[in-house]
């Protein structure tokens, strides 16, 4: 590295701008709490403030911004869902994604390149023709297409799956994107806290007060905070904070990993995803192959990666693209997925007055992020679920009204 550059780089007078501020201590008293500054509790914070005129709020992390499942993510965003309820939802996140690079003024990389799901037996073809119903039906942009198409938009895919797992059709979704997952969190952090509010990384939360059933104050590393409203944003983390508060939910911790090649000149545009070959993969702004799989499959709090992962991810990759036998791995990463019966996520208003949940995201949280902003953000201000989030409430597992949303994963988990 030139001398000159070395130099500008240590030099005082020459600052990195900040993207946010790091207030040096707590103030006594907010209007709400977000646990998590990831990308759902910045985004939720960012709305409070612009959309509901609430700046006295705090957004606490015991890491730091975005160090969870946004920076952990395969960064796929789409709509293609299974449920009435999930396509409303997701469709809504696609709409406000496609903004948000202007409402931020900061690049965020947003690229569409439409969405392959690969079937590769009977049952697949029928479940790709299922959605893709619904999708139309919601007015989403999905078909099922041939193999021929497949084959055209991505040529160099041996389409035999080297004979024992030949593609036979797929569901094909326009509007399917990625973005680069760190500037998301970057861009609500920023415009949060230039509305006013307080990110505290390195701060942990160690106890909730409730009494006579309504939220109080929080307890934290740093001090004693009192509030009446505490959303709880921290996937991997929600039962242990809703301990906290005496709630029981039915999540299960399970790590979901991933991993990057080297870049490589672009060669693949549309995002593809195969559930009988456990693989999705994308190909970055970087060049990368952005590639993951099904969660692992024990419960365990561990973000840590393994090599049984990239052995068997590598070899499905093979099955589709045998080309890449050189290809080496740069990165590979976990993170901690909030699993729920019915693969839906659990938001909203708790039994707990003043106590709000943001959980539940299992596989597909990032592409949930500004929606999941917008519509906490309105159910913290009115203290009244959103109606785009009718159908998540964590009440559905008393009742057995589960919102089935399994069909629509990425890959079998
Ligand atoms: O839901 O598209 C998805 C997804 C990709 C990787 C994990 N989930």
């Amino acid at each position: 590295m030139p001398y000159q550059l070395l130099r500008f780089a240590f030099s005082s007078k020459h600052p990195e701008p900040r993207m946010f501020r790091e207030p040096d201590r707590l103030k006594d008293t907010y209007d709400a709490v977000i646990i998590g500054a990831g990308g759902h509790g910045l985004a939720s914070a960012y709305y409070l403030a612009r959309d509901h005129g609430m700046t006295n709020v705090a957004v606490l992390d015991r890491g730091y911004l975005g160090g969870g499942n946004t920076g952990r993510n395969t960064a796929i965003i789409r709509s293609n869902y299974l449920t009435p309820e999930g396509v409303a939802f997701y469709d809504q996140s696609v709409r406000l994604w496609q903004d948000l690079a202007q409402d931020f003024d900061l690049n965020l990389f947003y690229s569409t390149r439409g969405h392959f799901t690969l079937a590769h037996t009977d049952s697949a073809v029928r479940t790709m023709r299922w959605r893709a119903e619904v999708n139309k039906h919601f007015g989403i942009d999905s078909e099922l297409v041939g193999p021929d198409a497949v084959g055209k938009a991505c040529p160099q895919m041996d389409l035999s799956c080297g004979g024992h797992a030949p593609i036979m059709g797929a569901l094909y979704h326009a509007p399917g994107a990625i973005a680069r997952h760190d500037a998301v969190a970057w861009g609500y952090g920023r415009g949060a806290d230039q509305r006013g509010v307080e990110i505290h990384q390195q701060t942990e939360v160690l106890g909730i007060d409730v009494e006579a059933g309504q939220v109080k104050g929080v307890r934290t590393s740093k001090g004693y905070i009192s509030t009446r409203k505490v959303l709880c944003a921290v996937a991997g983390f929600t039962p242990r904070v809703c301990d906290m508060v005496g709630l029981r939910t039915p999540i299960y911790i399970h790590p979901l990993q991933a991993m990057v090649t080297e870049p490589q000149k672009p060669w693949l545009d549309p995002i593809l995803v195969s559930g009988s070959l456990h693989i999705y993969v994308s190909q970055s702004a970087r060049g990368e192959l952005v590639m993951g799989a099904s969660l692992d499959p024990y419960e365990l709090h561990s973000t840590r990666s393994t090599l049984d992962f990239v052995e068997g991810l590598s070899a499905h990759m093979l099955d589709l693209f045998p080309f890449l036998s050189n290809a080496r791995i740069n990165r590979q990463w976990a993170g901690m997925a909030d699993m729920t019966p019915d693969f839906a996520p659990i938001m909203g208003k708790t039994p707990v007055t003043g106590f709000y949940l943001d959980s539940g995201w299992g596989t597909w949280g990032f592409k949930a992020t500004p929606v999941c902003g917008k519509t906490m953000s309105y159910t913290l201000a009115n203290d009244r679920n959103h109606p785009l989030i009718e159908g998540f409430g964590l009440a559905r597992f008393e009742r057995y009204e589960l919102t089935g949303e399994k069909g629509a994963a990425s890959v079998g988990h």
